[in-house]
């Protein structure tokens, strides 16, 4: 399908420059060309989008509202085209007037209003949604300043604020003919009816105007757009400018500063809650608006409130939106006027529960104080819902104290969210099977027991057309070649790649495109770090949020080990290796910022030790965001999914990673067991404890590092090495606590809780098989191709296919454009 006529497009995006601008193409500079090639962009998928909105008015097909606190989008311009199959056309347009479409990409900021895999996962199955053809919104949130940027000063992390808009974003629309009216505070008193009726009045709140910032979907080759909603917040009276001038000032000012705090940052924590008041101030607001444009929506084609579960699916992503429950309660019984049972009929029947992560440290518990405070009527239904499903347990479990104590949604001062979402949730899935059986055994056990009904998995998944139809074009080509161009909509076509695995001129072609990856990933980095790596070394890479439990730590302390292995026995057989790092600590994170610096010294000296002769590079990608990764993906040897087991819900990287024909080293954690699975054990590198012994030892409490260290004189001299100054030569101590936290039990942490010193060996063995195996360029290349070969499970499409199928029931569009 020709979606542009190159000679069309190049006179639009002139007429573009002329109109935003007042700009002939030669006056114009590079981020001004971005927007009008957008907007040309835009332009077209203007078209899609209202093709699609016609097509919903007339099938009126059921529809998901995906809420999620958090979409790390990425940049829009590129995969715009690729879905919209003209990507290539578009750069050779460019060309003509010698213009590089890279680098007009380049202008876009990352839209980045996430933190990690779970933002990331939300934009995934929007591309996913769309492509497949399904009514779908994501709801979220228009965060004046993203995910931080990152800067690496002096090896240290220094956070900047992200002004993602500060040039305007081209693919975004301002609707403020939806906009919301959203009450925080003040209080709740009964009024009663002259017929004895009795209704609930809020009163004294204040109040913000959400106002939806809609960015299109825009689905493979197929017409359909899908729409993402971000709130923007404003101040009522200054919205409606006449009641400015009646109103009374100061609150004016005090809705205004309400408004501008609400939507100002995303709190750049991954799975960690910060629990701050301010946060569940945006879970309202997004949650309110957002299910109040569902409900006007559902209205405009229906009489009765009670058919919305035929109609509407609302899936919680995470704990984050689970005030949701409580909304449609609100709305359904203070605004529609229904009974109790009535609107909870409705409620369990429309919201769903995705639970991404088992860390104690990131279950969403809000103090009642606070709740009740700031949402003093829905908090009342929140105490009726908990009034309620105590009964239910008691019914179920007569006298058993514990099992209320354990369940309830309020205890201890506290609002418990998970409660709350499994309580009301028609379904509550985990996002990788060992993670959802982890939920179903121990976690949630009580809650699995009482209604075993409501509990599946969906097996996390990515979009092959960002990480591979985008980021990898050569590897791309190579698979199309092979096995014609379906895998672009159906990802379980490249198992017919097989064959070629054991071919030796396609391991020569695979070894050839993965190469040239390596060097353009290479020139990134002398650009960005100024380091010289060689593209003939093996890249291995961990790139993803920094946090304990992902163990960067495990990582780094080992790339000291062969560094120590290496100036003792200068000729060992060793394989060149590059190092690749990328990670962002939360800004409030010690032992995670501490670990950068580590990463970031031990390269310093490394890579400037003429010992060992260049054999070891170790890089430290600085900025990790979508847009590098694309690139980083591609050029990868090794991926590291080294993660505790049982601590990783699932990962997506390591998706990503074998999509891109990346081996991979990894426990038997998350969604590595499904790609071990797929891949089958001699193509990929498993050490380390399993899930079943990590939580073993973690009953018990019988593990302890001290040992190792004492038995190890590796590690022993590696952790040594933390405080002797061999890295930190002006600051001994600068370390200490990372070398403490794994030795020494402190406030209430136990030592080495991530069990890096007990899995230490193991990975070294496996990093010692890879070492060999690199050398056999063939096997190695059989290995890669055979993991590209079995990446078709892991395509979000089969994941939106599952949760269509088992959860929301959605139809299929078809969407029809006369061109
Ligand atoms: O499901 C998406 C993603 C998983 O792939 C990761 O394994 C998991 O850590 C992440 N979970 C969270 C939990 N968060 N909070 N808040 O980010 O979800």
């Amino acid at each position: 399908s020709n979606v542009f006529n190159k000679k069309e497009f190049v006179s639009n995006v002139k007429d573009n420059l002329k109109n935003l601008y007042r700009k002939t193409l030669d006056e114009a500079n590079q981020q001004e060309i971005f927007q009008a090639v957008s907007t040309t962009v835009k332009d077209e998928i203007m078209d899609r989008w209202l093709a699609t909105q016609q097509t919903f008015e007339k099938d009126d097909p059921k529809t998901v509202y995906y809420m999620s606190m958090e979409f790390l989008m990425g940049r829009a311009l590129g995969n715009n085209l690729i879905n919209l199959c003209a990507y290539k056309e578009v750069k050779e347009a460019l060309e003509e007037l010698g213009l590089d479409l890279s680098v007009i990409e380049d202008q876009e900021p990352d839209p980045a209003l996430g933190n990690g895999g779970l933002g990331r996962l939300a934009a995934c199955f929007m591309d996913s949604l769309a492509t497949l053809g399904y009514a779908a919104y994501g709801c979220g949130i228009r965060y004046r300043y993203g995910m931080f940027k990152q800067k690496i000063s002096d090896g240290f992390q220094v956070e900047v604020p992200d002004n993602w808009l500060k040039d305007g974003y081209p693919f975004e629309l301002r609707r403020p003919e939806y906009c919301y009216e959203v009450r925080f505070g003040g209080n709740v008193r009964p009024e009663y009816g002259e017929d004895g009726s009795m209704k609930f009045v809020h009163e004294n709140y204040q109040s913000v105007l959400a106002i939806p910032y809609d960015m299109p979907i825009v689905g493979y080759d197929n017409n359909v757009v899908d729409t993402l909603i971000t709130w923007d917040a404003q101040a009522k009276e200054v919205f409606e400018l006449d009641s400015f001038d009646k109103g009374n000032y100061e609150q004016a000012v005090a809705q205004e500063n309400l408004a501008r705090n609400l939507v100002e940052v995303l709190y750049p924590n991954d799975n960690h809650v910060a629990g701050k008041e301010l946060r569940l101030k945006q879970q309202y607001f997004f949650v309110s608006a957002s299910i109040q444009r569902a409900l006007a929506r559902f209205k405009k084609h229906h009489d009765d409130i009670h058919d919305l579960p035929e109609k509407v699916v609302f899936q919680m992503n995470d704990t984050h939106p689970t005030v949701a429950v409580a909304e449609l309660m609100r709305i359904l019984v203070d605004e529609e006027g229904l009974g109790w049972d009535d609107a909870w009929n409705i409620t369990t029947h429309c919201v769903a529960y995705t639970n991404h992560t088992i860390m104690s440290e990131a279950l969403e518990k809000w103090p009642i104080e606070i709740f009740q405070r700031l949402l003093p009527r829905v908090y009342q239904i929140v105490d009726e819902i908990n009034r309620r499903f105590l009964i239910e347990i008691e019914n179920r479990y007569p006298g058993n104290e514990y099992k209320k104590q354990k369940m309830a949604i309020l205890w201890d001062g506290q609002v418990k969210m998970a409660h709350l979402a499994i309580a009301a949730g028609f379904s509550v899935n985990g996002v990788a099977k060992l993670h959802t059986e982890i939920l179903m055994n121990q976690e949630l056990k009580d809650f699995y027991d009482m209604y075993p009904q409501k509990f599946n998995n969906k097996t996390n998944g990515i979009t092959q057309r960002r990480f591979l139809a985008h980021a990898n074009p050569l590897l791309a080509d190579w698979v199309t070649k092979h096995v014609g161009k379906g895998w672009i909509t159906d990802l379980s076509q490249v198992a017919k790649l097989a064959p070629y695995a054991e071919d030796p001129k396609e391991q020569q072609e695979f070894m050839e495109i993965k190469r040239k990856n390596k060097i353009r990933l290479a020139k990134y980095i002398k650009e960005h770090n100024g380091i010289e790596v060689n593209p003939d070394s093996i890249f291995d890479v961990q790139v993803k949020r920094l946090h304990e439990y992902k163990r960067q730590l495990l990582n780094i302390l080992h790339v000291m080990y062969l560094y120590n292995q290496l100036k003792s026995n200068p000729n060992m057989d060793f394989y060149p290796r590059t190092f690749i790092f990328g990670a962002k600590a939360a800004a409030g994170y010690r032992n995670a910022k501490l670990t950068i610096k580590l990463i970031n010294n031990v390269a310093e000296v490394i890579n400037h030790d003429p010992d060992i002769q260049g054999k070891i590079k170790v890089v430290f990608i600085e900025d990790y965001r979508v847009s590098n990764a694309e690139w980083i993906f591609a050029a990868a040897d090794v991926s590291e999914q080294i993660s505790t087991a049982s601590k990783e819900a699932s990962g997506t990287g390591n998706m990503k990673f074998m999509l891109n024909g990346a081996l991979t080293l990894g426990t038997m954690d998350g969604a590595n067991v499904e790609m071990y699975d797929e891949v089958g054990a001699d193509n990929i590198f498993i050490f380390g404890m399993s899930a079943e012994e990590v939580i073993a030892h973690e009953q018990h409490k019988d593990y302890n590092p001290m040992e190792i260290y004492n038995n190890d004189p590796d590690i022993h001299k590696v952790l040594n090495q933390l405080i002797d100054g061999t890295f930190s030569a002006n600051d001994k101590e600068l370390f200490r606590d990372l070398y403490n936290s794994l030795l020494s039990n402190q406030g209430g942490k136990i030592a080495d809780r991530y069990f890096i010193l007990a899995d230490f060996r193991s990975y070294a063995n496996e990093q010692q098989k890879i070492n060999s195996y690199y050398r056999n360029r063939k096997a190695w290349a059989k290995s890669a191709i055979l993991n590209v070969a079995h990446v078709g499970k892991f395509s979000s499409d089969r994941t939106i296919q599952e949760y269509v199928d088992d959860i929301w029931h959605l139809d299929k569009i078809t969407v029809k454009m006369d061109r």
